[in-house]
């Protein structure tokens, strides 16, 4: 049902690819498949009713994300999911579905009233890769809540991501169902992320996988949630970017909420959990 999947942009460990290029990539036939290494989530165990599938429209062509539900009319993505380059994503041409059960039935579409993508978001170095989307329907669904300030993971964290994204890189197939992989941090708030470098900003950016790599967020779960799995479960990254998907040198990067907290709070009126 989508044309093509809206990539996260896929860069090197110290060049990061200019918008225009990131453009051309995401809007190519690009794959829209699931997580890496991950299984299908079982609802009757995990359910996901916080879960958004974002069908996003641009000028230049539609594009696959995920999505948090962090209220009753709010969504919680990744910037670059709803601007690509300078354009933002178009309000009436783009719609939500929450928690499907399949890619092709997704359901109800929840169309959009607002996008407001962070102030500072950089896309060359992907700092501050969050917005927000206030949906022009109330959702009935339990939202998911977000770690505050003083909840930012520990290294070795168990965390858990959602999305309905490429299941190897370069894989073609859509996903007919939500997958999830499970994860841990690899960084904490101060070692380097694998071999990204200066470009893991480590204050804004969170840095997840495993010791082998094989599991992993990649493209079409951008945007996407990534939760703690121990005692409640709590919204703590945004999938936002990584080289390749599955190599252990290059875990995935995600925004840091907690670190987002503030803004996101400062937009929508929705506290954080403290
Ligand atoms: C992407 O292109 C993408 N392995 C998202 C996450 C990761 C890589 C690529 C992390 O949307």
């Amino acid at each position: 049902m989508f044309g093509a999947s809206l990539a996260a942009i896929a860069m090197a460990a110290s060049v990061l690819l200019p918008a225009t290029q990131a453009t051309a990539a995401r809007h190519a036939d690009a794959p829209t498949t699931r997580v890496v290494g991950g299984n299908v989530v079982d609802q009757t165990t995990t359910a996901t009713p916080w879960f958004a599938l974002l069908d996003v429209k641009f000028r230049s062509g539609r594009g696959v994300c995920g999505a948090s539900v962090i209220d009753s009319e709010w969504l919680l993505t990744a910037a670059h999911c709803v601007k690509d380059g300078r354009a933002l994503a178009s309000v009436s041409g783009s719609g939500a579905f929450i928690n499907p059960t399949t890619f092709d039935a997704p359901g109800e579409r929840v169309k959009f009233s607002r996008i407001y993508v962070h102030p500072k978001f950089n896309i060359r170095t992907m700092r501050n890769d969050v917005a927000l989307i206030k949906t022009a329907t109330v959702m009935d669904t339990e939202p998911i809540p977000f770690a505050g300030p003083t909840r930012s993971p520990k290294k070795g964290a168990a965390l858990e991501v959602f999305g309905f994204g490429s299941k190897s890189r370069g894989h073609q197939a859509v996903a007919d169902a939500l997958n999830s992989a499970k994860v841990s941090d690899r960084a904490g708030t101060k070692a380097a992320c694998g071999r990204y470098g200066s470009s893991y900003h480590r204050v804004s950016m969170l840095c997840a996988g495993v010791p082998s790599g094989r599991s992993d967020a990649c493209q079409g779960d951008s945007g996407g949630p990534l939760t703690t799995v121990a005692g409640r479960r709590l919204l703590v990254g945004i999938v936002s970017w990584g080289d390749r998907c599955g190599s252990a040198k290059y875990p995935g990067v995600y925004t840091r909420v907690s670190k987002q907290a503030k803004f996101i709070t400062h937009v929508t009126g929705v506290p954080a959990l403290r």
